[in-house]
């Protein structure tokens, strides 16, 4: 069910605990700043999430409440994600859902990072 990006941030959400370490994940990088992992139902051959450490329930929270350092880290975190996944040179899609029209379905900010074949002129 697709999350109304206004609620407060839920401590018991998936990534919540996954970030916790109690859910395990099949994780691909982590600094100071984010996590990112293999997404358990992969819409590519290379399907990834990138979340940010602190608690923002979605793009517009973090947006609107994160540091400048918070966002600088989380971006750059995405940008390596794709880089170590050797992505940049065949190109890969970008996405992050947010809230019911955006079919955002975890409270936790994630961005998809999907790559190893051609996409179309856009996602549905
Ligand atoms: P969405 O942008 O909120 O719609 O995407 C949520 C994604 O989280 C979706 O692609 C799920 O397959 C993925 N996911 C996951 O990787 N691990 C989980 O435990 C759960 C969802 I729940």
């Amino acid at each position: 069910m697709p999350i109304d990006a206004t609620q407060p941030y839920d401590d018991d959400n998936v990534f919540a605990r996954i970030l916790r370490g109690e859910l395990p994940s099949r994780k691909v990088y982590e600094d100071e700043w984010a996590l990112a992992f293999h997404d358990i139902n992969p819409q590519a051959p290379i399907h990834l999430l990138v979340i940010p450490k602190g608690r923002y329930v979605s793009w517009d929270d973090f947006a609107a409440k994160a540091s400048d350092a918070e966002i600088a880290g989380f971006v750059r975190a995405v940008g390596h994600v794709a880089r170590e996944a050797g992505l940049p040179a065949p190109g890969y899609r970008l996405l992050a859902n947010v809230g019911g029209h955006g079919h955002q379905e975890v409270p936790h900010l994630h961005v998809h990072v999907f790559g190893g074949r051609q996409f179309h002129a856009m996602l549905v």
